[in-house]
């Protein structure tokens, strides 16, 4: 759901200064990470992609490859309040959008296309938050 998606986002997001010089993401792309699922925010800058892969690294949800490390994505998700409900959905999603772009060798422009393509399923899914729900929850990580 949208609400546990809020939990998520806010947890993962709290990564993004430690990955800001690793990742070139500047604040004038992305202030802050619950901008992601904002309206009027464009996943295409393949800097996103280098610092999703950054932040995912600290909480291993990638393998070696770049690519999502299912177990562990599932156990991580199920770690929010009801994590349960949202964690084989989100972890099928992503997969699908890795198989829509397997063909690209740059890991940090691939990773991007992959996260604007979930972004886009969850909004069709209607599991994307609102930027004021992450906002509502953020405090408690
Ligand atoms: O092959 C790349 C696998 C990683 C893709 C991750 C896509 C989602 C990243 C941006 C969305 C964040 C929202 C919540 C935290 C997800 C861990």
């Amino acid at each position: 759901t949208a609400e546990v998606m809020s939990h998520v986002t806010a947890h993962f997001g709290k990564a993004l200064e430690e990955c800001r010089e690793e990742s070139g993401l500047s604040p004038e792309i992305m202030e802050e990470f619950k901008h992601f699922w904002s309206e009027n925010f464009e996943i295409v800058h393949r800097e996103l992609g280098c610092a999703i892969i950054c932040m995912s690294n600290k909480f291993s949800l990638m393998q070696d490859d770049a690519r999502m490390h299912h177990v562990n994505m599932d156990d991580y998700i199920k770690t929010f309040p009801n994590g349960e409900v949202l964690s084989a959905k989100m972890v099928d999603l992503i997969h699908n959008c890795e198989k829509q772009y397997d063909d690209m060798t740059d890991d940090c422009e691939r990773v991007v296309k992959v996260a604007a393509c979930f972004k886009t399923d969850a909004k069709k899914e209607g599991i994307a938050p609102e930027v004021t729900m992450i906002e509502a929850v953020m405090e408690k990580y």
